[in-house]
């Protein structure tokens, strides 16, 4: 059986408010815990109960890491309940809708995705309503984190048995139907699959996309966020031109003639990690994980040799209609940082990237902003075009710690608590003063200070 390198998360282990916090640190924990409580619904998590009241699909992911310290079993039912919506082709949706919330409170409804009529052929659910769309594949090392945190209780469910068949299935969509380019690299179809939904690097591609006509649709989100802080009503428009010649096509990721496909770093990237993630699911099953490492090492050769730009010091996106890179820098071409076997070269160009000119950390500002501080369309308010977002973040200061560069990695760790707090746990903030963007009490930013906080000595750790 194949020799695994161990996947090294630093945070898979430990309670929240352990012996040697200070006062400080465990009413955060306090606070952090009570927002995940306040947000759950009884078999998964809202991101925030006014924008966003429904189980989001990385949300839910990073959401389970942190409920993990506060009960694993409430943690194992959180990536359960998402689970249970997946299609019979293997996609996990982005969106679980909650039958109790009315339709007006989020836009895309139900009734725009309509996945149990128009997803009936891609093997939508007849039984929930969901979206047609995905997001970044965090589940299987939100999966294995959660076993790790009371392997006990995870045997007692047969959690990871239960599970593994479904992740399997997930990466097999990905790989298979979403590998657009046939370069063994994963394809996005929509600016809300890579998460990072208003990102500059979609100007481009979507700028050859009509928008749907402005009265055809309401949305919701500037009902509770600020139109400054949101995506404007041109893009918004593109957004559901491209959702609704998705669903108008049956969902099928064949014979689809793509408005958008591009492949992103930071999709590709937490696909090789929870590739990694699976391996270690295969070997505590007692099965071969050969062929979960094998796939986690043609990713990562496949993320280098397509999307690495030695020039630029990081990863960026490929426009798939074009063929060619997107010149952007956006937070999604650090993300790589976090793929354990990449060269050691590549981990140094980017840990410099990070602390340069166009991200600044250390220098500028204490927490990685999600696009390019150079930009010319660099807003530090608007959503995704700017701000720094605690996930992303969460993932940079592993990606760092795993690399070597502990004391960067440490300095992160805190102003990423320090920011939280502060916030009241924002869902983004202004990476240069911390003024908090978004919701408050927004669950992944909740979840994720936990999960640093439940680590104490991981700031030292090697
Ligand atoms: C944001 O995306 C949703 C659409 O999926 C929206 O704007 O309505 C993004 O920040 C995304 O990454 C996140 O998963 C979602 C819920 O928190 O909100």
């Amino acid at each position: 059986m194949a020799q695994l390198p161990a996947l090294r998360w630093n945070q898979d282990s430990g309670h929240a408010g352990d012996a040697g916090h200070s006062g400080n640190t465990d009413r955060t924990a306090h606070r952090a815990r009570r927002v995940l409580l306040r947000n759950w619904t009884g078999a998964s998590t809202v991101p925030s109960h006014r924008l966003y009241p429904h189980q989001w699909s990385w949300d839910s992911a990073f959401i389970a890491i942190g409920l993990r310290h506060l009960s694993a079993v409430r943690a194992q039912r959180e990536l359960e309940t998402l689970l249970a919506a997946q299609w019979s082709d293997g996609r996990i949706p982005h969106i679980v809708f909650n039958p109790a919330v009315p339709h007006g409170a989020y836009f895309p409804s139900p009734e725009f995705w309509r996945s149990t009529t128009a997803g009936r052929a891609a093997g939508a659910p007849a039984d929930r309503h969901t979206s047609g769309i995905v997001q970044p594949p965090v589940h299987a090392l939100a999966v294995w984190l959660v076993h790790r945190a009371d392997p006990a209780a995870s045997w007692r469910r047969s959690f990871l048995p239960r599970t593994y068949p479904r992740l399997v299935a997930w990466h097999r969509y990905l790989t298979s139907r979403r590998d657009l380019g046939g370069q063994g690299l994963v394809a996005v179809v929509h600016p809300w699959e890579p998460g990072m939904d208003n990102s500059p690097c979609w100007d481009g591609p979507l700028s050859r996309i009509t928008p749907a006509a402005t009265g055809s649709y309401r949305r919701a989100d500037l009902d509770h966020g600020a139109a400054a802080d949101r995506p404007t009503d041109l893009d918004y428009g593109r957004y559901v031109r491209l959702a609704a010649d998705y669903r108008d096509h049956g969902y099928r990721d064949r014979g689809t003639a793509w408005g958008f496909a591009v492949e992103d770093p930071g999709v590709n990237a937490l696909l090789t990690v929870s590739e990694h993630a699976l391996a270690e699911i295969a070997l505590a099953l007692g099965t071969d994980p050969s062929v979960h490492l094998d796939r986690a090492r043609q990713l990562t050769g496949a993320l280098v040799r397509r999307l690495w730009d030695p020039d630029a010091g990081q990863f960026l996106c490929r426009d798939l209609l074009t063929g060619a890179l997107i010149r952007e820098r956006s937070a999604a071409g650090l993300l790589p940082l976090i793929v354990p076997d990449l060269p050691v070269a590549v981990a140094a160009a980017m840990q410099r990237t990070v602390r340069g000119e166009h991200f600044g950390l250390g220098n500028r500002v204490r927490l990685v902003p999600s696009y390019d501080l150079c930009g010319t369309t660099f807003d530090q308010h608007r959503y995704w075009r700017g701000p720094a977002w605690f996930n992303v973040n969460w993932l940079l200061e592993h990606g760092l710690r795993q690399h070597g560069y502990a004391e960067r990695a440490d300095a992160l760790r805190s102003a990423m608590v320090t920011a939280a707090a502060a916030t009241d746990f924002a869902e983004y903030v202004d990476p240069y003063t911390f003024q908090p963007r978004g919701a408050r009490d927004f669950s992944w930013t909740a979840a994720l200070t936990l999960d640093l906080l439940a680590d104490p000595e991981g700031g030292t750790r090697p």
